[in-house]
């Protein structure tokens, strides 16, 4: 595509390789999703300590609470207990999933009205690669600021959002000035922004490594970035170049979509080999159930149900079907996938593993691409 290598000068006046392509990602990220889901469902939750979670008779945990609760010290994954004794005021609410996935297969819906460049990391937070937007004239705090009132106006969430010309520095971002934070770092500024930083920001830094790290005085990220190239191979060995470039705000880790994945699937062994036709209907009807629950958290849908059979003798075979559209499912998948199963019964032939997934990812009237479209051109094919 038309880039042209831009030179810059570095501090020094010496000219900088600039990699040639710059790109431009949002780290979008919902605040406290499950307990402001709550929050909006039900208006006398509004401004008051919400923890969501198991109750603290049954050893309940936390697994979010509104940033109301959050002044009193909770936070996720503490137990109920000690949640509810350091914010007594705290209403405790039991989760529902189900509307959470809802609510997040709308908003990953509105980032895909943005791009087609998105890459979930959970229900509430996905990567967007927003160069083609940027190239075709928008500014990226403009983009930034329209999506975070759609989602506002659409959903009546708020999702923080940063934006960087890499994911770490994105991911960064986004959650320096929550909630409802809005953090843009312009190119050519990483490494000053990243500087000041508590080095356990860095993504690839858990709190075991930053220990060592405070050890070694590397407190912040600019102490990490100043260390020599030889340094970080001694330290990381074969995560050095990786943490090196995260350190300096120069990492190229693409966006990597849903559809980059090429395939979802579960499968089980049996203690004892099945032959009965209602076991391993039931069977594959739970094992398509869990492949529709990871097509929903990653908002993909396929057209191909494969299911996998490994018979007492370790023969393995794999039977497919290609359905007219896309589809996340469950009963598809499972009736699909219980006619290629029906097609291998045989009097006397008994399973030992059983599997199912779906492929062929894609939306339905979508025509095949021709070419790759040029910011897809150095994705590589994972
Ligand atoms: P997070 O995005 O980590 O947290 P959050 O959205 O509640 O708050 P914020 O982003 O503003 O800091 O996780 C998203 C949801 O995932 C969260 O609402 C509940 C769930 N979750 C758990 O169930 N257990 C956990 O330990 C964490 C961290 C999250
Ligand atoms: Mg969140």
């Amino acid at each position: 595509m038309g880039y042209s290598p831009v030179q810059q000068l570095d501090r020094g006046g010496r000219p900088r390789a600039v990699p040639p392509a710059m790109r431009h990602i949002i780290h979008a990220d919902l605040d406290a999703f499950y307990a402001a889901v709550e929050q909006m469902d039900n208006p006398e939750l509004r401004g008051k300590p919400v923890l969501v979670g198991g109750s603290p008779q049954s050893r309940g945990v936390v697994a979010t609470a509104s940033y109301e609760a959050r002044v009193f010290g909770v936070h996720s994954a503490m137990p109920m207990v000690t949640a509810v004794r350091q914010c007594p005021q705290g209403i405790v609410v039991r989760p529902r999933f189900d509307r959470y996935r809802e609510m997040s297969r709308r908003v990953m819906d509105i980032f895909h009205g943005v791009t087609d460049l998105v890459e979930p990391l959970s229900l509430d937070e996905a990567y967007l690669d927003i160069t083609a937007v940027v190239e075709g004239g928008k500014l990226p705090l403009g983009v930034a600021i329209d999506l975070k009132r759609q989602v506002r106006d659409d959903t009546g969430l708020n999702v923080s959002i940063g934006v960087g010309t890499s994911k770490s520095v994105a991911k960064i971002a986004s959650d320096l000035e929550k909630p409802d934070g809005l953090v843009v770092v312009p190119p050519g500024e990483e490494e000053d922004f990243l500087a000041p930083l508590a080095v356990g920001k860095l993504w690839g830094i858990g709190p075991k490594t930053a220990g060592r790290l405070h050890q070694d005085g590397i407190e912040t990220i600019g102490d990490l970035a100043g260390r020599p190239e030889e340094w970080f191979a001694r330290h990381f060995g074969k995560r050095a170049a990786s943490i090196r470039a995260k350190a300096l705000g120069q990492d190229e880790d693409p966006v990597k979509t849903e559809r980059s994945a090429k395939s979802i699937s579960a499968e089980t062994t049996f203690a004892d080999d099945l032959s009965d036709r209602e076991e391993l209907r039931n069977t594959l009807a739970k094992l398509s159930a869990g492949v529709a629950v990871s097509l929903e958290k990653k908002g993909i849908r396929g057209r191909t149900v494969t299911v996998k059979m490994r018979l007492s003798d370790f023969t393995t075979l794999t039977r497919q079907t290609t359905l007219p559209f896309h589809t996340n499912a469950a009963d598809d998948i499972m009736t699909t996938g219980w006619t290629l199963l029906d097609g291998e019964l045989a009097p006397g032939r008994a399973f030992r593993l059983l599997g199912v997934g779906m492929s062929g990812f894609g939306q339905d009237g979508e025509q095949p691409r021709q070419l790759p479209l040029p910011w897809e051109e150095n994705q590589g094919n994972d």
